[in-house]
């Protein structure tokens, strides 16, 4: 099956009881048992819950994956991910993150015997300098967030698979239409659901895919144990959501493309990070793995302060400025003290996110007023 009747029908069937064409909200915690442990595959919804395992099986089919796991959030997602190390496992990743990835490594699993490295990740041959024999894992995010570097998943996979390493992909910005990890080797898949896939920003959620099924066992083990799980209505929302995916992606990329090709000649701004430029680095690597440069842009102000970017960042009336992104409204996020504030200064400037970064969410409204918010936004 193709991408958008994936998107539309994977894990759904007429339901068996009512021949209800769109997945019921089955809004139980619990089901019946005929006698103990004689009951129809489910038993308590931490652990099963019929509409999440229809959207499960949705998202696995989407990232060409055998299995599907949705957690209440991305940082849920994540922190499954994690509990597959113990104490004095090492981890390779990128230099650039979204800031909370950041912080649950730093802050949280850093604390329980976790070590990880940091990398600019351009030249992937760099995980070579950093494997020992306590390495088990790579983390990559691409694009990254907030300054859109394309990793190359296929040279990534290549050595994680040399070196023995799980690879481990954060999908987000690409979304599934985009780009596809699994195909390139990657052993998980991770999404922060509430951006392109959820894509009305009405729902947080996170979800891992993957297609080994003595991996998959082991995550199911720790989401069930830990719980993160969400619950019914989320998880239609998220299926209603997702039939529109590929339409949504469509509309996001174009007028990504024409916001970003109206930023690079504005003289307000310095720079404009967005894959899709033929000069911007590693464009030809984004070419490769993906279908398309995707909504997100980041750009730097030229001659422009906090005070001024603050300014700028305040002045938008289409664009609304809050953290997230992938919802069908354009938002615009001022990531040193939004999304990413947590990273210390410096360390995040060294990889780019300075005072006067904005970043782009483009959404699906008419293009002609998302441009002229930009231009008035920015004079
Ligand atoms: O917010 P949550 O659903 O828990 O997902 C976390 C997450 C993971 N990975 C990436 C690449 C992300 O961008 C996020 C969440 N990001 C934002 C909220 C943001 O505005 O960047």
């Amino acid at each position: 099956m193709k991408f958008a009747t994936k998107a539309i029908h994977a894990g759904q069937e007429p339901d068996p009881t009512t021949g209800a064409v769109m997945t019921p909200i089955y809004q139980t915690s619990t089901y019946w048992q005929a006698s103990p442990g004689d009951n129809k595959g489910y038993e308590y919804s931490r652990g099963t819950n019929p509409t999440r395992k229809a959207l499960e099986d949705c998202l696995a089919a989407l990232e060409n994956a055998k299995y599907g796991l949705a957690f209440s959030s991305g940082m849920g997602a994540t922190d499954a991910v994690m509990k597959l190390l113990l104490p004095g496992d090492e981890v390779i990743t990128g230099n650039d993150l979204y800031g909370g990835s950041y912080r649950i490594f730093t802050k949280i699993f850093a604390n329980y015997g976790i070590k990880f490295h940091f990398l600019d990740l351009s030249d992937p041959a760099i995980i070579y300098d950093y494997v020992n024999e306590n390495t088990k894992m790579v983390w990559i995010e691409t694009p990254t967030n907030p300054t859109m570097q394309v990793v190359d998943i296929e040279a990534v996979s290549k050595i994680s698979k040399e070196k023995n390493l799980m690879l481990v992909v954060d999908n987000t910005f690409a979304s599934p239409y985009l780009q596809n990890p699994m195909d390139m080797g990657a052993d998980v898949v991770m999404h922060s659901v509430t951006k392109y896939i959820g894509g009305h920003s009405d729902v947080v959620m996170g979800a891992l895919v993957m297609n080994d099924e003595e991996l998959y066992q082991r995550l199911w083990f720790i989401y069930n144990s830990c719980g993160a799980t969400p619950g019914p209505m989320d998880s239609f929302l998220v299926l209603r959501g997702i039939k529109t995916l590929h339409l949504r992606m469509k509309a996001h990329c174009e007028n990504g493309r024409k916001v970003a090709e109206f930023l690079k000649g504005h003289p307000k701004v310095k720079h404009v990070f967005w894959p899709g430029f033929p000069d911007s680095p590693n464009h030809e690597i984004a070419k490769k793995q993906m279908r398309d440069f995707g909504g997100m842009i980041s750009i730097t102000l030229n001659d422009a302060d906090l005070q001024e970017t603050f300014r700028v960042a305040s002045n938008f009336k289409v664009f609304t400025l809050a953290e997230s992104l992938g919802g069908v409204e354009s938002l615009i996020n001022h990531p040193a003290t939004m999304t990413h504030a947590s990273i210390p200064k410096e360390t995040r400037e060294k990889a780019g996110v300075t005072d006067n970064l904005l970043r782009l969410s483009v959404g699906v409204e008419d293009i002609d007023d998302l441009l002229e918010d930009l231009k008035q936004a920015l004079s």
